[in-house]
């Protein structure tokens, strides 16, 4: 039998309490309904992996945290007591790091400039509050509810929604990290992503026709600046009929594909969702030939405005509908097209309530999801169409590792799509408020993220450009991206000076790939962010709660804006170092964790090249004269690491006081070593690296230097 409370009584006319059940679904991971609680309202769940089970139906007797669930106005309401623990998380959010104090609006929203409400409503939606108490012990708070919701943070935090009653799950643990771990094993982690997307993208609004994109890329390899991949923005398209090619501006998309695949680029196309009203094109005759499209509430195909004019909008919450999606990217990137761009799917209507549908408006859902209203499937309308997009890929190339980058997303959402945090400006305000951005959304389980670097909207310029790029080269996803009428903002628009500041910095992001793709490793296995806040480094340290300039880089890097201003940095004996040794007044500030190696490829102009058969192993030993770190390493693409077919190795480092030894040793996988490894060693004396001679094998051993 479970346990049913009675919380409290009427306090007022418009407050009525309800009763509430909970059971434990894992060790000290609890869920609580209210007694009126509607599966059909709610489930499946999108934010969960399985639909959550009871592994005991009494909670520990010293349970805290506990809903109290009330109808509010006709709003259901889920309050807790957090007392006075520190608040992150809770999504796609402008602000600071820390989250008290705050309302977010959990309804998607194309938030330009985050002008509206303050950019606390933004194109993603997350009902998710990480907590983090006074002495370093952490919960979770997740509100399994995709309708329009208000989320309130402070002493108490509140999930209001217009929905109906919704359950809550409470996770307890130890520390922050921990938490995130368990939100990863209820919700899921990202796919190892392809190598090539953790290199440097470029992208503008549009670079079109196609010989001005070709040109951009001519201009990386001559300029010698590393870089991945070039993005092609909605202008490609035929009159913004997705899944076609404008005669004038892309008129060849194989031939394309082919020269930037010549020169060691991949592209980017982007899909938007919807579908140009137009009898003659094959998408939208297919579409309503299978009537696959979200209805008014008159049962007839809903029509907005957005950039093709009249335009229909898939229905994504039906399995059908989605694997029809699938079914139109296999030709569509048959062109060579690499990765996948979705854009405007919160979904954006320029002419709709709220520059969206109205919330009437009827999805048909299947599968055990039920009919409802657009007040219960927008917040996952982009989730839906990214998860049939990665389907699509799939199909076009079973082989590859699919890369999608979605504006809109919600809890859960992780699993099928990397983001990035919209329309933001040129400006210094958005360039400071992208770190505590990018690292609110790894505390909310989604690390695959970052900002337009040098901003989208408005017109950039060199001081800022060199400074962003300064800092973005450590963030998960790295791209420079403007809109259409802003000036060029590539790493070599304001001048030598800028494009030398800009070189720099992403020569580190190449260099440091190896240490990079063990932290994704690690994510998608765990769900631990990539970029993480300083207090990680210390979580008994309170100083370091707030603190959103500096930031780190996995658990051994630490990265100090050259603007930073008094930031809050983690006690001990971290290592600055410069890996130019030298400097240019702009490239962040570094330090090494004590006790850690940190491994760095040698320098290469994309992934195609790269290659780790000579690493540089930076050391900085802890005071017993020990260092040790990780490197990850398989094809880079593909799933054969699914098989076994990767390695795992594990580095470490000792002195004897004389000398100082690094070695690497495999500690996991069946991947066959190809070729011998060079290794060097890279000691941090005062602030410069002191490289060893490279020396063959797997381990290393010189004099030690003196710090
Ligand atoms: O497709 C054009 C843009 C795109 O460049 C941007 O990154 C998206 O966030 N898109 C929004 C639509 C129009 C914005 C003015």
């Amino acid at each position: 039998m479970k346990r049913i409370y009675l919380l409290f009584l009427t306090l007022t006319t418009a407050v009525v309490a309800i009763a509430q059940q909970s059971f434990l679904i894992d060790n000290r991971v609890a869920v609580f309904y209210p007694a009126n609680y509607d599966a059909a309202q709610h489930q499946p769940s999108p934010i969960f992996l399985r639909e959550l089970a009871p592994i005991s139906q009494n909670l520990p007797d010293d349970w805290q945290l506990r809903p109290r669930f009330t109808k509010e106005n006709g709003h259901s309401v889920a309050t807790f007591e957090v007392g006075d623990a520190d608040l992150y998380g809770c999504g796609e959010v402008y602000g600071d790091l820390k989250r008290n104090g705050e309302t977010v609006g959990l309804w998607n929203k194309d938030n330009g400039l985050y002008m509206t409400e303050g950019g606390k409503r933004l194109y993603q939606s997350h009902p998710w509050v990480l907590g983090v108490r006074k002495n370093g012990t952490a919960f979770g708070l997740i509100a399994d509810n995709t309708w329009k919701s208000k989320l309130t943070t402070d002493h108490q935090v509140r999930f209001d929604s217009e929905g109906p009653a919704f359950r809550v799950v409470v996770i307890e643990r130890n520390s922050p990290v921990e938490v995130l771990q368990e939100l990863a094993k209820l919700s899921g982690t990202i796919e190892m992503p392809p190598l090539w997307s953790l290199g440097f993208h470029q992208c503008r609004h549009s670079y079109v026709p196609d010989t001005w994109a070709m040109q951009i890329a001519d201009t990386f390899r001559d300029k010698q600046i590393p870089c991945d991949v070039i993005w092609m923005d909605i202008i490609y398209m035929d009159g913004f009929r997705i899944f076609t090619f404008s005669p004038k501006e892309m008129p060849n998309p194989k031939a394309f594909n082919d020269y930037l695949h010549s020169k060691k680029f991949k592209s980017v196309f982007m899909i938007d969702p919807g579908v140009k009203v137009d009898p003659n094109y094959f998408v939208d005759q297919q579409g309503m030939a299978n009537d696959y499209y979200v209805k008014t509430k008159d049962g007839k195909p809903f029509v907005g405005q957005v950039w093709p004019g009249d335009t229909h909008f898939p229905d994504f919450t039906r399995p059908e509908v989605r694997r029809w999606w699938s079914t139109l990217y296999p030709d569509f990137m048959a062109t060579g097209i690499d990765g996948i761009w979705n854009d405007m799917n919160e979904p954006a209507v320029f002419d709709g309530p709220d520059s969206s549908m109205p919330e009437d408006n009827v999805h048909l859902g299947g599968e055990g999801l039920a009919e409802g209203p657009h007040l219960r499937y927008h917040n996952v309308y982009g989730y839906n169409m990214v998860k049939a997009t990665r389907e699509g890929m799939l199909l076009a190339n079973p082989q590859k590792r699919p890369f999608v980058l979605s504006r809109s997303n919600f809890l859960g959402g992780q699993r099928y799509a990397a983001t990035w945090t919209g329309d933001n400006a040129s400006t210094w305000e958005h360039m400071k408020a992208s770190i505590p951005m990018t690292l609110n959304m790894g505390l909310t389980g989604q690390p695959f993220n970052g900002p337009d670097i040098g901003g989208f909207a408005r017109d950039c310029n060199g001081e800022l450009l060199a400074h962003w790029t300064a800092i973005g080269v450590y963030f998960p996803f790295v791209r420079n991206h403007c809109s259409l009428e802003e000036v060029q903002q590539e790493p070599w628009a304001f001048g030598q000076q800028v494009e030398d500041v800009c070189r720099t910095a992403i020569n580190r992001r190449y260099r440091l790939l190896p240490y990079v793709y063990t932290l994704f490793r690690e994510t998608s296995q765990t769900g631990i962010p990539v970029m993480r806040p300083v207090f990680m480094a210390d979580v008994n340290d309170e100083t370091l709660r707030s603190e959103q300039q500096a930031f780190l880089l996995g658990g051994d890097l630490l990265i100090v804006p050259r603007w930073a201003e008094k930031p809050a940095l983690p006690k001990g004996n971290w290592a600055t170092f410069s890996m130019e040794n030298g400097d240019d007044g702009y490239q962040a500030r570094l330090a090494l964790r004590p006790g850690s190696v940190l491994p760095l490829a040698n320098l290469y102009q994309n992934t195609v090249d790269y290659c780790t058969d000579s690493l540089t192993l930076v050391v900085n030993l802890d005071e017993k004269g020990l260092a040790q770190g990780r490197l990850y390493e398989d094809d880079g693409d593909g799933f054969n690491y699914r098989s076994g077919d990767y390695s795992d190795y594990q580095l470490k480092a000792n002195t004897d006081g004389k000398t100082l030894t690094v070695s690497l040793q495999k500690i996991d996988g069946k991947r066959k070593a190809s070729n011998k490894r060079w290794l060097r060693i890279a000691q941090i004396v005062k602030g410069r690296l002191v490289y060893s001679n490279w020396q063959e094998g797997n381990q290393a051993v010189v004099k030690l230097r003196k710090k």
